[in-house]
């Protein structure tokens, strides 16, 4: 097993420097996504807020054009190659980050690979057909999330005996199809699927387990922005979960996460600085 401590993941043009936290920024291009849908639905618009996520410290741009929040519709192949692919060659072209693709499908991986993507994100853990083989191919890291099921119908009555030991054994057996696929292990990240086939308590006991699944040895993404988890203990709408989400932000720190998923990535970043600043203030 590798030592993810002081690694560097190599996204295609550029790297990542895992020895520190980073921030992801979400750009949906879908016009139905939870929080910011049809928001960015030209080039231009997106664009616009690549950059000004990237200016803000964003080191990823996580671009998707199939909703998977719980309910969400699905959407043909062609058509989301449509919205990401002119944005993922734009956006790697224009920005200095890397470009993250949200995807399941085998077809999109191959193509924004060739566009100038960065990093594979995959909410199925690469378990559509063709798509271990096709994310091998592209030679890109893959981030790896645990959900149960089909977005459309993962919120009907979740169970686990055990939340964290199960999505710790999910993740593992997709690791070993990945290695078994020729990924090798510094490509890969994984991600406990916060909100995916889980209820508010399975998120929460998650959450406050993650550092049983730093054990596996893999770097660890949290996207927690805005969820459900947040808005069931608040009570809070979509809009009003940004103190929610950087209370997760600090905690996912804390337990060890490399990677934030996030929408507001300006204080996201305000919480990584304090973050570092404290890490780094003396010896261990
Ligand atoms: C995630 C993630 C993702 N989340 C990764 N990719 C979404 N790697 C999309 C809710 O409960 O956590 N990790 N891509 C968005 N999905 C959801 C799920 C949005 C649940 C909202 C909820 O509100």
């Amino acid at each position: 097993m590798q030592v993810t401590a002081n690694s560097v993941l190599r996204c295609a043009q550029r790297t990542l420097d895992l020895s520190r936290a980073h921030v992801m920024g979400i750009l949906n291009v879908t016009p139905d996504s939870f929080s910011d849908g049809g928001r960015y639905n030209t080039l231009e618009a997106a664009l616009q807020r690549a950059i000004e996520m990237h200016s803000a410290g964003a080191s990823l741009i996580d671009i998707g054009g199939e909703s998977t929040r719980p309910g969400a519709a699905k959407v043909g192949v062609q058509q989301e190659l449509d919205r990401v692919a002119p944005l993922v060659e734009l956006i790697a072209r224009e920005c200095d980050v890397v470009v993250s693709v949200d995807t399941s499908s085998p077809e999109v991986m191959t193509e924004t690979a060739r566009l100038g993507a960065g990093l594979i994100n995959d909410v199925r853990a690469l378990q559509r057909e063709g798509a271990l083989a096709a994310a091998a191919a592209t030679g890109l890291p893959v981030c790896l999330m645990h959900m149960r099921g089909e977005p459309q119908t993962m919120q009907d009555e979740p169970h686990y005996a055990d939340v964290a030991a199960e999505v710790a054994e999910f993740l593992q057996a997709r690791v070993a199809a990945c290695v078994q696929a020729g990924i090798s292990t510094d490509r890969i990240i994984l991600d406990p699927g916060f909100g995916f086939a889980k209820n508010t308590q399975h998120n929460y006991e998650l959450f406050k387990r993650l550092p049983e699944l730093l054990n596996l040895q893999y770097p660890l993404l949290v996207g927690v922005s805005r969820k459900s988890m947040i808005g069931h203990i608040l009570n809070q709408p979509v809009d009003q979960r940004l103190y929610g989400s950087l209370a997760l932000a600090v905690m996912a720190l804390e337990r060890g996460a490399k990677i934030l998923r996030v929408h507001d990535v300006e204080q996201t970043m305000d919480v990584l600085k304090i973050f570092n600043a404290v890490q780094s203030s003396a010896k261990e």
